[in-house]
């Protein structure tokens, strides 16, 4: 019998309460991670959860229960175009915990920019895309520089 080796984890951050303008496209990246990989957070992209967050547990269960996920991830990809302080805050621990770190903006003609606290960071990988195809290319190459 031969042993798979284990799947990466994947600790995926997206907006819930800065806005779920961008839900679909969170989907879309979840989906394809995992067909790669393991993510922790499949919730982050469900269309039920709206900007309210989930419904069936406590504030505290929710933070206690995603700081024991990023903990336990191999690495974070975040989508961060949607501004989010909760993926701010994710995004300090994980830079604080060492994990490699993906950051995923999709460039707009509107007149948003990145905060300069991520794209300045020479701890995170960020990439700006325009199409969730460049996105997923990118996930790619991240997924395969971490698993050197
Ligand atoms: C609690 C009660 C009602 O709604 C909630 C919030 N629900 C959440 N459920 C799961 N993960 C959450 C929730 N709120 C924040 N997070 C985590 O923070 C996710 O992992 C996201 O990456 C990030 C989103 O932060 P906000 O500030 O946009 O909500």
């Amino acid at each position: 019998m031969t042993l798979l080796p284990p799947r990466l984890k994947i600790y995926f951050a997206a907006s819930i309460r800065g806005g779920r303008a961008d839900q679909e496209k969170y989907n879309q990246l979840i989906h394809f991670l995992s067909s790669n990989v393991e993510v922790l957070t499949e919730h982050v992209g469900d269309a039920s959860i709206g900007s309210t967050g989930e419904k069936d547990l406590q504030e505290r269960d929710i933070h206690q229960r995603d700081l024991k996920w990023l903990t336990a991830a191999d690495a974070v990809v975040a989508e961060v175009t949607t501004p989010s302080l909760g993926v701010g805050y994710e995004l300090g621990i994980a830079e604080k915990m060492n994990k490699p770190t993906l950051c995923l903006y999709e460039d707009t003609n509107e007149d948003r920019k990145l905060s300069a606290m991520i794209s300045g960071n020479p701890k995170f990988r960020t990439f700006h895309y325009h199409d969730l195809d460049q996105a997923k290319e990118e996930i790619i190459s991240f997924i395969h520089s971490i698993s050197l």
